[in-house]
């Protein structure tokens, strides 16, 4: 499939870039929220990478060359406590999912600004999404405002993963749903 559809639920934020601020919260390792400009995203060293899309309703785009920063940099400069595994990422409008530290960590978890080459569009994500390829695409929030730090008792759940999705969401491993009916 050359262009993968536009999917997503609800309407496309048109606030301009310089007031676009990216929040980490929750239980960060200083107990301080910390803010982000995308100036200040953009600072951090650049990532191009090609890859491929997999939606959990069963179509997968493949070879988008996405550009931007890896989460981990940020996830550097506003560290979590030692206790917490998982993240809430949330966007713009309320949409967010539940994306394990481990996977905000790995090398191909980016923050995404550029896709084959052109600045994100509005329908994409523009001014920043979230790619992690080798979870399922609704781990990946265009329109990223931020995320949370969970502690391993906190319910917080994304807007999939309320609605009986699963909370790591390994494409390779098709895990679309919490249970197994
Ligand atoms: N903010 C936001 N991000 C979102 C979604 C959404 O509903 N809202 N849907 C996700 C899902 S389910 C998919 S498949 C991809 C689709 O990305 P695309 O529109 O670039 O194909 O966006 C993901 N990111
Ligand atoms: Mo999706």
């Amino acid at each position: 499939m050359a262009e993968p559809p536009v999917m997503h639920y609800g309407r496309i934020p048109e606030r301009e870039r310089a007031r676009w601020r990216v929040t980490i919260g929750g239980a960060t390792a200083s107990g301080d929220e910390r803010t982000f400009s995308l100036d200040e995203v953009a600072e951090l060293p650049p990532v191009e990478q090609l890859c491929d899309m997999h939606c959990a309703t069963r179509w997968t785009a493949q070879g988008i060359a996405w550009g931007g920063v890896r989460a981990r940099d940020l996830v550097e400069l506003a560290p979590p406590a030692p206790e917490v595994s998982d993240t809430l990422v949330f966007a713009e409008f309320g949409y967010a999912a539940n994306v394990p530290l481990a996977d905000m960590l790995s090398s191909d978890a980016l923050l995404v600004t550029h896709r084959d080459g052109q600045p994100l569009t509005p329908e994409r994500g523009a001014p920043l999404r979230l790619v992690i390829p080798h979870l399922y695409t609704w781990k990946g929030p265009k329109w990223l405002r931020g995320w949370n730090y969970l502690l391993p008792e906190n319910p917080d759940r994304g807007f999939w993963e309320q609605r009986g999705y699963h909370a790591r969401g390994d494409a390779w491993r098709e895990e679309r749903y919490a249970r197994r009916s």
